[in-house]
């Protein structure tokens, strides 16, 4: 017989987690807890698809476009509709808000309405969906604003600093689950025999030695001079002749997970020269701003080149911002290259 003591580790389970973490708080009434575990919930089911994709038929286009005129995936509107029934009725939801539609999505009147607001991602990376890379599902949690009745714009425009609660699960060679609440950045890998997700990486630190720089280094030359420069510092043109290798899935979930737990940055800047991307691509809510928490919740940051992300206050549920996200020295050093530019 083995000997038990050879495995040191605890087995702790999201759900276990989750609840541990709220009985320190006394006053909680549970509604985050349970908002959490929902979406662990709908990950599992969204994975289960995202594993079988090929096999069973689903993937290709169906042919419509999304709010940003992309085109929309089957897996996208599983996702999608996973995550709405998931939450719709629960009465922990004042609204929701999600990448794929042009408004906030009311809860249904027949359905009592609670104190948080929901914004997502439901796929994101979705252009990689046939290709067997890996995408993601983007979170954020907000206290709404507004005191009662339906939610409103207003309670889903606030800025990345009022988060309660960001995360996000990405479907790779396994599925894990990676949140904070404020408190540390937590991952939870899925054992898809029993179907759970397992405490597999507490307390998330972005290493102090960065690894990777990562862009989508196609489009350098309608980068501005200050981008340019930036790129070649990470490339070793620097005092300490530090040069980082480059990786680019072109999933943002996937490159913020890599560098995360590998130290490095991962940019989407502004195109300049006559580029079609003046703001970049990114979206402000339903993935710079989850991210830039999740970033400096682990000892990183994230900015778009100006200013924190996180202070950044909402214009439209729309909005896209460019992004500098991962190590901290790193993303400061970005934004050192775009005061030059200003000046
Ligand atoms: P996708 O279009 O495949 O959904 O914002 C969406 C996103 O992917 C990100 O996940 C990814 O980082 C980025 O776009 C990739 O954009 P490029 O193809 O322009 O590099």
């Amino acid at each position: 017989m083995s000997d038990r003591r050879t495995f040191s580790s605890k087995i702790v389970t999201i759900e276990r987690y989750i609840l541990e973490q709220q009985s320190d708080y006394p006053e909680a009434t549970g509604a985050l807890t349970n908002l959490l575990y929902d979406l662990a919930l709908s990950a599992k089911m969204i994975a289960s698809h995202t594993t079988r994709a090929g096999l069973a038929g689903i993937l290709g286009d169906t042919g419509e476009e999304n709010v940003y005129g992309e085109e929309v995936q089957k897996l996208d509107e599983f996702a999608e509709r996973t995550i709405y029934r998931m939450n719709d009725h629960t009465g922990r939801l004042a609204a929701m808000a999600s990448e794929e539609e042009a408004d906030i999505i009311p809860i249904p009147p027949n359905y009592p309405t609670g104190k948080y607001v929901l914004m997502y991602d439901p796929l994101d990376g979705s252009s990689n969906i046939d290709y067997n890379v890996s995408v993601g599902t983007i979170f954020a949690i907000h206290r709404r604003r507004t005191l009662q009745g339906p939610g409103a714009l207003e309670d889903c425009l606030q800025k990345g600093s009022n988060l309660v609660a960001a995360g996000y699960i990405i479907y790779g060679s396994s599925t894990m689950m990676v949140y904070s609440t404020g408190r540390g950045v937590h991952g939870f890998t899925l054992d898809p025999r029993i179907g759970e997700f397992l405490l597999s990486h507490p307390n998330i630190r972005i290493p102090d030695k960065p690894k990777y720089y990562s862009v989508n280094q196609g489009y350098q030359p309608k980068w501005s001079p200050a981008i340019q420069k930036y790129t070649a510092w990470l490339q070793g043109d620097n005092d300490q002749k530090m040069a980082l290798s480059l990786r680019y899935i072109g999933s943002l979930v996937a490159d913020f997970h890599r560098n995360l737990l590998a130290g490095g940055v991962f940019y989407y800047p502004a195109e300049t020269k006559g580029g079609s991307k003046p703001q970049g691509k990114l979206r402000l809510l339903y993935e710079a701003a989850p991210l830039a928490f999740l970033a400096e919740q682990a000892g990183g940051y994230a900015s778009d080149g100006t200013q924190r992300i996180l202070d950044i206050e909402p214009t439209g549920l729309q909005q896209r911002v460019p992004l500098f996200i991962g190590s901290r020295p790193l993303v400061e050093k970005a934004e050192e290259f775009m005061k030059t530019e200003e000046a």
